[in-house]
């Protein structure tokens, strides 16, 4: 029952509460730490804890053990649901607003007597909120921004937050003995940062077993309501409200339906043209001649009682067509169906491609390994080389590097080569872009580095003016190599910079400054489509996790998920160069 993640979750939520009562401080700070512990430690609580073996944790105290225990063994706290209890739900869910903290919300629900996200939008509308201590115009825009980002984050999810439901659910299937495959199909495979629901597809050794690997779907742990349970489709809410549909597909048509369910839309409907204009005509079930579709009996439900031209796999579809096969990730009907019957379909990026990492901490500012572990990790993942780019000295949270420990910090990454073989380690600096597009360091001590990664991170409410203007200056840098999360927006949390992108891109092509794809989660910053057109007008990009922790260095799958829907090939991009082509690249702008 339950895993670090749930636990983290509720300690926060917790905290909240209590400082939105008003009760004990002290208790809320504690709760507050006992999340971040829970998310960061490397021990698995539920399981230990239902053992007995829960070892000690530092920063958790008695009253937290007592409740972690508690919940892994009944998958309840009395603690907890005392504490939500006493706390209208609509005001819960105000919390969840972006960028909404417990404070106000306790104001806006004493003075102004607001229980609710809709009441909260009511009132702003009707100028309620006048008067309100703290909470000027400024304040209020930001509340409209957040109740928008709340709305549409309920509507479409994050991929990453329903990732591992879904890998769960597809794991299920997959060791179910009935089943043959089983693949996540719609925008989810197409890897969209949001995902509407949830498309499953399988097919079965025998139909007879269908309708019970439905019902068991339909059945599992966690849902909350069966929209559908029939023969061949089961659609299902789990996770607050979130729609998964599974259907079943005869294994001959598993090809035709994987494609039809994927998607997108526009891509299928632009298929189906090509089809007709060939004589055939394509449909979940396969691709068929039209002569003979039209002869076949149908039934609804079923496929057509012909032999199609191709079904049982993706690919034979495209080629019976005359394409190349179309990565999912390409299926937005931006061109891809013109360039594959051009036979210029890009050659995508893989995790094959990519020679190293350039954007990550260590613990000189906020990460949580050293020199030696990340390169070391970096080097165990197949690189040849990582650069080390802890943040500058006005990322005062992050404990940023002041000149003098930056100097040091450049000492001890030439020390750590000399005890790392086999990966070349960079010198470099995550530096922020002042509110006014100058660099948080003097250009002589950005001269020392090898790699200048400028990026911004406060101050993101700028207009379109004022926010391209700064990027600029910092993009015109010589020193500056990469600009590391563009628009600093994080998806259904904050909008990020409004820039104005075709000039921003414009001028890194001009200045020869690479663009970042961000590979953590909830960046993805630059998205797919501003990603494409950087890469189109001539600007490097370069896919960065940004990895605080070793594990994170993984993250570069989902970098290169963007950068597959952008279109990317191995050379736009920086860290698919090898060591020597890097080290010139760099030297370019010097
Ligand atoms: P989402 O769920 O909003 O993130 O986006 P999708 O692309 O997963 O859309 P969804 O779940 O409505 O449908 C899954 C796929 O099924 C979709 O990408 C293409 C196919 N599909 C659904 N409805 C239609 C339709 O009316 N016509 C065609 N050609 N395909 C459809
Ligand atoms: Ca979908
Ligand atoms: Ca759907
Ligand atoms: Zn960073």
């Amino acid at each position: 029952m339950g895993s670090n993640a749930e636990l983290a979750e509720m300690f926060a939520r917790m905290a909240d509460v209590m400082q939105l009562v008003g009760e004990n401080a002290f208790k809320a700070i504690a709760f507050q730490r006992v999340s971040r512990v829970l998310e960061e430690t490397g021990i698995d609580v539920v399981a230990a804890s239902k053992s007995g073996e829960l070892p000690p944790i530092e920063g958790i105290g008695e009253s937290s053990r007592r409740i972690i225990v508690e919940y892994a063994q009944t998958g309840k706290s009395r603690d907890y649901e005392q504490l939500i209890a006493s706390v209208p739900a609509g005001v819960l869910e105000m919390l969840r607003i972006p960028g909404l903290g417990p404070k106000t919300v306790a104001l806006l629900w004493r003075e102004r007597g607001i229980e609710s996200v809709d009441a909260l939008e009511q009132a702003i509308g009707q100028g309620k909120l006048a008067g309100l201590k703290g909470v000027g115009a400024k304040k209020i825009a930001s509340m409209l921004d957040g109740i928008r980002l709340l709305k549409a984050g309920m509507q479409r999810r994050g991929f990453v937050v329903v990732a591992p439901l879904v890998e769960e659910m597809l794991e299920r299937l997959r060791s179910d003995a009935r089943v043959g495959q089983a693949e996540a199909a719609g925008s989810f495979r197409r890897r969209r940062e949001t995902v509407g629901d949830v498309d499953l597809l399988c097919w079965v050794h025998s139909s007879e077993d269908a309708q019970a690997v439905i019902e068991s779907f339909c059945t599992q742990n966690g849902v909350e309501k069966v929209n559908a349970s029939g023969r061949t489709k089961g659609s299902i809410l789990v996770d607050k409200g979130f729609q998964i549909d599974l259907r079943i597909v005869p294994k001959e048509n598993f090809g035709a339906a994987l494609l039809y369910f994927t998607g997108s839309k526009e891509h299928n409907v632009k298929l189906r043209g090509l089809a007709q204009e060939q004589g055939m005509t394509l449909n979940e079930w396969g691709l068929y001649r039209v002569d003979q579709y039209n002869k076949a009996e149908k039934k609804p439900g079923e496929p057509p009682t012909i032999k199609p031209v191709a079904g049982g796999d993706e690919k034979s579809v495209y080629s019976a067509l005359k394409l190349g096969y179309i990565e999912p990730e390409l299926r937005e009907d931006r061109g891809e169906i013109e360039a594959g019957i051009a036979q210029r379909l890009p050659r995508l990026v893989t995790r094959e491609d990519i020679r190293g990492e350039l954007h990550c901490h260590t613990t000189a500012s906020d990460g949580r390994a050293s020199i030696e572990q990340m390169a070391e990790a970096a080097k165990a993942m197949g690189y040849e080389y990582i650069a080390i780019t802890d943040h500058s000295v006005s990322s005062v949270i992050a404990n940023g590097l002041a000149p003098e420990r930056l100097k040091a910090h450049i000492a001890a990454i030439r020390k750590a080569q000399d005890r790392v073989k086999g990966i070349h380690i960079l010198a470099g600096s995550e530096v922020d872009i002042l509110i006014d597009g100058s660099l948080d360091y003097e250009d002589a001590l950005l001269a020392e580095l090898d790699v200048v990664i400028a990026s911004p991170h406060v101050s993101l409410k700028q207009d379109t003016a004022k926010a391209t203007d700064r990027l600029l200056r910092a993009i015109e840098s010589r020193y500056v190599h990469i600009i590391g999360h563009p628009t600093g927006r994080m998806i259904n949390q904050r909008e990020g910079l409004p820039l104005d992108m075709p000039k921003v891109i414009a001028a890194a092509a001009q200045a020869k400054t690479a663009l970042e794809i961000n590979a953590g989660w909830p960046r993805w910053d630059l998205n797919d489509l501003n990603a494409r057109a950087a890469a189109n007008a001539g600007v490097m990009i370069s896919i960065n996790t940004d990895a605080h922790a070793i594990e994170s260095l993984g993250d570069i799958v989902m970098g290169l998920w963007v950068a597959r829907r952008a279109w990317l090939t191995p050379t736009q991009i920086v860290n698919c160069m090898t060591y020597k082509q890097l080290m010139a690249w760099l030297k370019v702008k010097r």
